[in-house]
């Protein structure tokens, strides 16, 4: 079936091919938001407070995208700080607002080693086993249905492919991966289930041990049906090699494919050039995504300059996004979107 977006896709093809056949010289049909001239889920990380107090912020993220990932609101440390004590007023607000406005969500992150609440650490493997099945159940349950794709595990290598040793590395062996998928199968069978890691874009040995992990997955009976690949990217240290060929790998192995939270930073301050190179990038994630039909979504991380992790994570660099400060395009937008 055709989701609403392709239905006026075709719609606005079908016109504009009508109308320069009969004028030759008709101009060329604007181009619409984001969501419109794809027939991926086009989205943007979301935060809570910004989506709820700035109506600009809003009006923008409903305008151009039809998938949401709440950027820190369903995390671990924040929907249960203390053991037992559930707080799911962003989670919820986020959720409210994509049912509302007939988006998409991507629900964000499950086993995850950070934003972790510190009563996890203190837990004995057993205990660990049984917090961990709870949350992704109790998570995943208070949304069922309405949640498309879970992060069900997130950056769980090192760069070098090695394995974090993250708690649930060391409390729970290498089990714990296909034990998060198959719970969460169950808290939620209609859900998408992902696993999502950084650096993970071009051919390396952390996408290398990702994509023998995913194999291996797949041959037991794992249910995972998805990768997603973050593509937070700098300008500074060039586009990752083999970005194309890997997500054709993964595609291969009957893998979903998302990129998942896109961003191109660059050294402040920005400047005409930089921003170029920014949109060249830009450009680059988004045609290898759409020439992979596995490729269904294509996530930024955050929308606006105005609101982006990276200037308090990278003192010096910013300017990650599609839409400066005041919301409007940036290069990288007009790239994507001529
Ligand atoms: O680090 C960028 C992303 C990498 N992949 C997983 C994503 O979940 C991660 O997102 C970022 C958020 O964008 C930040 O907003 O995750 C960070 C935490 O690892 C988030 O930062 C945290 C700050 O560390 C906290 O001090 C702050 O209270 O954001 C919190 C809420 O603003």
């Amino acid at each position: 079936m055709l989701r609403t977006s392709q239905v006026r896709r075709v719609l606005v093809a079908m016109t504009a091919f009508a109308s320069v056949a009969a004028w030759q010289a008709a101009p060329a049909a604007a181009a619409g938001p984001l969501k419109d001239i794809t027939n991926r889920y086009v989205g943007s990380a979301v935060a809570a407070n910004p989506l709820a107090s700035q109506a600009d912020y809003r009006s923008v993220l409903t305008r151009e995208f039809d998938n949401v990932t709440p950027e820190n609101e369903m995390k671990w440390a924040v929907v249960e700080p203390n053991r037992g004590q559930y707080n799911w007023s962003g989670a919820d607000a986020i959720v409210n607002y994509a049912q509302q406005n007939g988006k998409s969500v991507r629900g964000h992150t499950l086993v995850w080693h950070s934003q972790l609440p510190g009563w996890v650490n203190n837990l004995s493997a057993a205990e660990l086993r049984t917090a961990m099945q709870r949350h992704i159940t109790t998570a995943m349950g208070r949304y069922k249905g309405k949640i498309r794709a879970w992060d069900v595990v997130n950056e769980m290598f090192n760069d070098n492919g090695t394995r974090r040793q993250s708690v649930f590395q060391q409390k729970l062996g290498d089990g714990y991966v296909a034990d998060a998928f198959r719970w969460a199968r169950a808290a939620d069978p209609a859900a998408k289930l992902y696993i999502n890691d950084y650096n993970t874009e071009g051919l390396n040995a952390k996408s290398d041990a990702l994509y023998n992990l995913v194999r291996t997955l797949k041959q037991q009976g794992v249910p995972i049906d998805g990768v997603g690949i973050q593509a937070h990217l700098a300008t500074q240290y060039g586009f990752p090699g083999g970005y194309q060929a890997n997500i054709d790998r993964f595609a291969a192995l009957g893998l979903d494919v998302a990129i998942t939270e896109a961003d191109v930073r660059v050294q402040l301050p920005a400047d005409a050039a930089k921003l170029n190179t920014q949109a060249s990038y830009f450009k680059q994630l988004w045609d290898g995504c759409h020439a992979v039909a596995r490729c269904v979504e294509f996530t930024t991380w955050g929308f606006t300059d105005r609101h982006s992790w990276v200037p308090g994570t990278f003192p010096g660099e910013g300017a990650a996004c599609l839409f400066d400060t005041n919301l409007q395009p940036k290069p990288a937008y007009t790239r994507i979107n001529p």
